[in-house]
């Protein structure tokens, strides 16, 4: 299965998202915490400049601890700015008001200097689908101004939300690039749910998840669906998955695609555990 996924309403937000550019002042790049290479737009630097940049690893809840530390030093190493959050419950999200403060600090001088009180900051979110913009919004804002939802392409328009005097939010439309030149970025996207399902194979995306998993951490799904032996094809493996959970068609035969949507929403709702399918390559 050859992953690509770079609808019209990608092209149209991403021109928009140009054009917003020179309205603001800061871009928070939002990362997914189990991908972070992947989830990277590599068109970024092209598209922000040198605009000034935030990345925040979101999702921290669903990756590996140790790993997403791991990250953050990577990022540092090379001169990024870097956090870590969980929009879902809150969880460091407050940091990024410091951080931005923090960054804008000699720029709130200069303009009190001049006898302007304050100037909100204005931010734009930027991020592949789903990967939690217009939730991290509503959480730095306290109330639910953006539309969430569990799938990707919830956001279509651009969105300003206030965050008291301070900030001034920009929410995107989440948006990929026309190409993944390594096949491994597209499935990584599929598997956290940045590419739409209804273009997938769900069993091949499935086996793939399992071949994956198999290789950086068997333990997760051996335990969850106490698998006896992992010594066999993905496909075996998908089998055995689907008598565990009942998954079972008229005459006797596995409902693999069934069994394959199991495992692909609870890889991604973390009940396989906190899984980080990238790892930085620093000591
Ligand atoms: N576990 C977990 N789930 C999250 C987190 N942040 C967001 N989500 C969930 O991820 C899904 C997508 O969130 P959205 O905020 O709609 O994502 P988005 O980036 O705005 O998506 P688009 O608008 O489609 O580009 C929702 O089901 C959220 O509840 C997080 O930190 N941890
Ligand atoms: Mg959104």
């Amino acid at each position: 299965m050859n992953i690509q996924w770079y609808p019209g309403h990608m092209t149209k937000a991403r021109r928009e998202m140009t054009e917003s550019l020179k309205l603001v002042e800061l871009v928070i790049e939002l990362l997914d915490a189990r991908i972070p290479i992947s989830s990277r737009n590599p068109d970024i630097d092209k598209l922000c400049g040198n605009k000034p940049r935030l990345i925040v690893l979101n999702k921290s809840d669903l990756a590996d601890d140790k790993i997403t530390k791991i990250w953050i030093q990577y990022f540092k190493g090379i001169g990024k700015d870097c956090i870590e959050v969980d929009s879902l419950s809150g969880k460091n999200v407050k940091t990024i008001g410091r951080v931005v403060q923090d960054k804008f600090k000699e720029r709130n001088k200069n303009l009190k200097a001049k006898g302007i009180v304050s100037k909100p900051i204005r931010i734009m979110i930027a991020g592949v689908p789903n990967v939690g913009k217009s939730s991290l919004i509503n959480r730095l804002s306290g109330r639910a101004s953006a539309k969430t939802g569990d799938k990707p392409g919830v956001t279509r328009g651009k969105q300003w939300i206030k965050l008291g005097s301070n900030m001034e939010l920009l929410d995107t439309p989440g948006i990929l690039w026309p190409k993944f030149d390594d096949p491994k970025v597209g499935y990584n996207l599929a598997f956290t749910g940045a590419i739409k399902d209804e273009i997938l194979d769900t069993a091949e995306l499935s086996i793939k998840l399992i071949d994956t998993l198999i290789e950086i951490c068997p333990e997760s799904i051996v335990s969850r669906y106490n698998l006896k032996d992992t010594k066999k094809l993905a496909i075996e493996i998908l089998e055995d998955i689907g008598k565990v959970r009942g998954c079972m068609l008229p005459g006797g035969n596995i409902d693999i695609d069934r069994a394959a949507s199991i495992v692909l929403d609870e890889f991604r709702s973390g009940k396989l555990g906190r899984i980080s399918l990238e790892k930085p390559n620093i000591k």
